[in-house]
C-alpha cells in the first residue's frame, strides 16, 4: 500500500468535516424549523464517501441513496445549493423540488439520487453501459446501504454487471452491527457471497478507517479504469447513535475538533462511539499522531469549514419558497 500525499491525507480529513458539518447545519435547520420532512444523515459514514469522492474524476458518475449529503458534499456540491434544496427553498439544487431525497446535480456527476432502496445500484447499470459504450472513459458508481442486497434489483445489477464487463464500483456501507439496529435480511453468511458467487472482485474495509478505503478504492477504481469489469467494496461502519431519528438530534454532540488531541473531551453517553467509531474524529487523530498536521492547523481546517457553513446557511436562507405559480413547472405528466 502506498502511503498517501500529505496533502491528500489533509485534503481528506477536510472533505470530510465538511461533509460531517453539513449534517449538524441539516440538524440546526430542522431544530429550526426550516423545513418539514424528515432526514437520514451521512454522519459516521464520511470515512468511506470522503475518500470514494475524492478519487473520482470528471467523466465518473455516482448514483447515491436516502443517505446521499455526505456523497454530495464530498463531491463539491454547492453546499448553500444543497442545503437549499433540503429546505424547499427556489435557490436549491433542483428549485426546491426535489428536496433531501431527490437531489442532484449533473454537473457534478450525480444525474440522481434515488430514496428507493435499490435505487442507485440500478442506476449504476445503466452509467456504466453508458460509459463503455461511448469510450470515453469513466467509471460509474454505487453507494448503498447493506439493505440494498436483500433487494431483488442487486442480483440483476451485479450480474449485467459482472457478464458484460461494465466499468462500475460498487460500493455498500454496511452499518449492520452485531446487537445494534440492522438493516440487512440477507440470507448469505456475508455480504460480499452475493458479488463474489457472480464472478466480482470483492474487498472488505473498515470504513471507520478514512485512509484504508482510500487504498483500496483507488486500487478497484485503477483496475475498473484499466480493465472495465465492476469491482465491489464492502465498507463496515458502526451506525451512528443518532440514525434512528425522524428529526436528527446532536446525540453524540457537535463535533469537537479538539477531541482528537484531548480524550477528556470525549464524554456522554455515546463517548465509545466518539472514541472508537467516528471516522472524523479517527482521521484527525491519526495525522496528529504522525505529524501530518499540527493542532493549529486542525482548527485552521475547522475554521475554514465552519465558515462555509455559514455562508451555506446564509445563502439558504435568503432564499425563498418557490412562488405558487411555479408548481406544474417541470412537470411532465
Ligand atoms: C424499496 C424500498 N423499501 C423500503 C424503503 C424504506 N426504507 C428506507 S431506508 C431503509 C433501510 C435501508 O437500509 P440500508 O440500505 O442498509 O441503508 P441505511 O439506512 O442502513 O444506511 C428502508 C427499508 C424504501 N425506501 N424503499
Ligand atoms: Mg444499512
Amino acid at each position: 500500500m502506498t502511503a498517501l500525499a500529505k496533502a491528500t491525507r489533509v485534503a481528506l480529513l477536510e472533505r470530510m468535516l465538511l461533509m460531517r458539518r453539513f449534517e449538524e447545519e441539516v440538524i440546526n435547520a430542522a431544530a429550526a424549523h426550516k423545513y418539514i420532512g424528515r432526514n437520514h444523515l451521512y454522519i459516521g459514514h464520511e470515512g468511506v464517501g470522503g475518500p470514494v469522492m475524492l478519487l473520482l474524476g470528471e467523466r465518473d458518475i455516482t448514483h447515491s441513496t436516502h443517505r446521499n449529503h455526505g456523497h454530495m458534499i464530498g463531491r463539491g456540491v454547492d453546499p448553500g445549493k444543497a442545503l437549499a434544496e433540503i429546505m424547499g427553498r427556489e435557490g436549491g439544487l433542483c428549485g426546491g423540488k426535489g428536496g433531501t431525497w431527490h437531489m442532484t446535480d449533473p454537473g457534478k456527476g450525480f444525474g440522481s439520487t434515488s430514496a428507493m432502496v435499490g435505487g442507485s445500484i440500478g442506476m449504476a447499470v445503466g452509467g456504466g453501459f453508458a460509459r463503455k459504450h461511448q469510450g470515453k472513459g469513466g467509471v460509474s458508481v454505487a453507494l448503498f446501504g447493506d439493505g440494498v442486497l436483500d433487494e431483488g434489483i442487486s442480483y440483476e445489477a451485479l450480474n449485467y454487471c459482472s457478464k458484460f464487463s461494465l466499468p462500475v464500483l460498487f460500493v455498500c456501507e454496511n452499518n449492520s452491527q452485531e446487537g445494534a439496529h440492522i438493516t440487512s435480511m440477507l440470507a448469505a453468511k456475508r455480504l460480499t457471497d452475493v458479488p463474489a458467487s457472480l464472478d466480482i472482485e470483492t474487498h472488505v474495509v473498515d470504513g471507520a478507517d478514512a485512509e484504508a478505503v482510500h487504498a483500496v478504492a483507488a486500487a478497484a477504481l485503477a483496475k475498473i479504469r484499466v480493465e472495465g469489469k465492476p469491482v465491489f467494496i464492502e465498507a463496515r461502519l458502526a451506525r451512528w447513535p443518532g440514525s434512528h431519528q425522524m428529526r436528527p438530534e446532536f446525540t453524540t454532540g457537535v463535533t469537537d475538533i479538539a477531541q482528537a488531541w484531548d480524550d477528556a473531551r470525549v464524554a456522554g453517553d455515546h463517548a465509545a462511539w466518539i472514541r472508537d467509531h467516528d471516522p472524523v474524529r479517527l482521521h484527525a487523530r491519526k495525522l496528529l499522531a504522525e505529524n501530518a498536521i499540527t493542532r493549529e492547523e486542525a482548527l485552521a481546517i475547522d475554521a475554514r469549514v465552519k465558515q462555509q457553513m455559514a455562508a451555506a446557511r446564509a445563502f439558504a436562507d435568503a432564499s425563498p419558497f418557490p412562488p405558487a405559480s411555479a408548481a406544474l413547472d417541470n412537470v411532465f405528466a
